[in-house]
């Protein structure tokens, strides 16, 4: 029977347009109204940065920070909305300049380890039970700065530090190749999945793939799905698109490579993805260009098209495919999912 799917976003992606050549072109929606946002969008779940939901999180006690998570978790529940999860963030701080969990000062170090285990504490009260791990500076810009198999062992030593913290929690790592550093310490799904073994209890721990990454990697989202899949792994998706090997665009999933993104909706949908609650997670940005009144399409666009795409699949004769498999006849079996891609 096919599966419904629920969807959900994180409130940075609806963003004010800075990039790193030129600053806001947008005026910033108050967190609150972002909120009131998700149901005429069409979502049903909030993906968090632990300061998303308590801002400056590093001043207060571990008291006020849950305090002011509760307060979060009734705005939910006001809206009608779930956390799918939160995530620490781990690359603005002073104490995150090298990393977090693999920089090279123990200080640093112990601040990234307390800094989750707040993290956690948010995850909790926010009636959440996943955690994303986007490990966005654990690595080096040269290869000389770090031991990267210490780096290894500190990652896992800091898994294991959240795991045991809460017993109730699983972690999706986020593998992404580089940006911000020239090369991360777990670039790719295999590497989240291998990583996972190595830690006290690898049933919770998981990936997070977002399609970008992947092809910043110069992979196939839709084959590394299917081998987080394999794994029983695929914990949540970031769905999005990018254009070759460039900066992290986030565009709008689909609005790249159709064909490519109708592969990434098949093999969810075929392997009943989202039927034990895994929610269809974007991580997409809208263009710099966007005027403000309609710099939400991003998110509803890429929605539709999923639902569209997942139409055509769907719809896929898939005995057509069976029997040209059978022969061996790939050219006509792309000439079949391109004729229907093309609606015909
Ligand atoms: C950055 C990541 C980030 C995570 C959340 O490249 O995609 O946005 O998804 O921490
Ligand atoms: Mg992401």
């Amino acid at each position: 029977m096919p599966g419904k799917y629920r969807f959900s976003f994180g409130p940075w992606n609806i963003h004010e347009g800075a990039d790193p050549f030129g600053p806001t072109v947008r005026n910033t929606i108050q967190f609150g109204r972002k909120l009131n946002l998700y149901k005429e969008l069409g979502f049903d779940a909030v993906q968090f940065h632990d300061d998303d939901a308590v801002p400056n999180m590093d001043n207060l006690t571990p008291e006020q920070i849950i305090k002011q998570a509760e307060e979060v978790r009734s705005a939910l529940e006001g809206e009608g909305l779930a956390a799918e999860f939160v995530a620490p963030r781990l690359w603005e701080g002073a104490n995150t300049i090298d990393g977090a969990y693999t920089s090279n000062d123990p200080a640093c170090r112990e601040y990234a380890k307390q800094r989750s285990r707040r993290m956690l504490d948010i995850t909790l009260a926010l009636n959440c039970k996943l955690v994303v791990l986007w490990l966005a500076r654990e690595g080096t810009y040269i290869r000389e700065a770090k031991d990267s198999k210490v780096a290894v062992d500190r990652i896992v030593e800091a898994i294991n530090d959240m795991l045991a913290y809460d017993p109730s929690i699983k972690i999706a790592i986020e593998p992404k190749p580089n940006e911000p550093m020239d090369q991360a310490y777990i670039p790719t799904t295999g590497h989240a999945v291998a990583i996972s073994y190595l830690t006290n209890d690898p049933k919770r721990v998981g990936v997070n793939i977002e399609t970008a990454h992947t092809i910043l990697a110069g992979l196939d989202p839709s084959d590394e799905m299917g081998f987080a899949l394999a794994y029983d792994k695929l914990y949540t998706v970031h769905l999005n698109d990018q254009n070759g090997l460039k900066f992290d665009e986030d565009k709008t999933f689909g609005s790249v490579d159709l064909r490519r993104a109708f592969n990434q909706v098949r093999i969810l949908d075929k392997y009943d993805y989202g039927t034990r609650g895994e929610f269809v997670g974007l991580d997409v940005k809208a263009m710099r260009t966007q005027k403000q009144e309609v710099a939400t399409k991003h998110l509803s666009n890429s929605r539709t098209i999923f639902l569209s795409l997942l139409d055509l699949v769907r719809s896929l004769d898939e005995s057509k495919v069976e029997a040209l498999i059978a022969e061996r006849d790939y050219e006509e079996l792309d000439m079949l999912i391109i004729n229907h891609l093309m609606g015909k």
